[in-house]
């Protein structure tokens, strides 16, 4: 008997893949500002919540802005992803995403979204996977990023678990941090080379199963 009970999922490269937006929002704003945005440099903003992208940004591009800049600067940058974001359909979920979410719910496991993301109910909603988690833990309602545990411990508060009974389903290195120090396993979607602290990594949810869950 396996001792899982719930599978806590993150939102951006876990159900879909909305970097590519934040990508040409962050390059529009440094453009404006002066300088380039590469798609490496993009990698390292994966997971990272959009204050603390900033920061990076600015940092890359020897720009000093005052908070109150910074924070008219993120807001401007949101608005483009927002934007973008509106045209999002369930097309854009990634491959297995929503099957493995149906498969635990059937199977009587809970799952919770986990995201550092404030857009996120924007999103499910978008790709109409609102229905599909029982919580939602997103960039409104922490204050510590990732690779602090508090959002999947407020996920699993949520679901009325303890840590030790949930599964985290992550792409980015802090979040795979963030569960283990919360207690709880991980999932690491993307690759092993990357991924090397997680308890098992594939390459998407299409490749996850209950038999694989039971195992961890
Ligand atoms: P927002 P996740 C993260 O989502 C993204 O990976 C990261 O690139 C983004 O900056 C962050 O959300 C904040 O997003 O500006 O919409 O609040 O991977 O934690 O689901
Ligand atoms: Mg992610």
């Amino acid at each position: 008997m396996s001792i899982i009970k719930a599978c806590i999922f993150d939102l951006d490269g876990v159900i879909v893949d909305t970097a590519v937006y934040h990508y040409k929002a962050w390059k529009r704003l440094a453009n404006e500002l002066g300088f380039d945005l590469s798609e490496e440099d993009n990698e390292k903003l994966k997971g990272v919540s959009r204050v603390r992208s900033l920061e990076l940004i600015l940092q890359w591009g020897g720009v000093t802005k005052t908070a109150a800049e910074q924070e008219e600067l993120a807001t401007k940058k949101n608005g483009w992803y927002v934007e973008m974001i509106s045209h999002m359909t369930p097309a854009e979920i990634l491959p297995g995403a929503k099957e493995f979410l149906e498969t635990c719910r059937a199977a009587g496991l809970k799952t919770a979204l986990g995201s550092a993301s404030k857009n996120s109910m924007t999103i499910l909603e978008k790709i109409n996977m609102v229905d599909l988690f029982d919580a939602v833990i997103d960039g409104n309602k922490v204050s510590k990023p990732k690779p602090d545990p508090e959002v999947f411990l407020k996920g699993a508060e949520a679901l009325h678990v303890a840590p030790a009974e949930c599964v985290v389903f992550e792409d980015a290195i802090a979040g795979i941090e963030a569960a283990i120090t919360g207690g709880m396993k991980a999932v690491g979607i993307g690759s092993p080379t990357v991924l090397t602290e997680a308890d098992l990594v594939v390459s998407g949810l299409n490749e996850m199963s209950l038999e694989k869950l039971y195992k961890l």
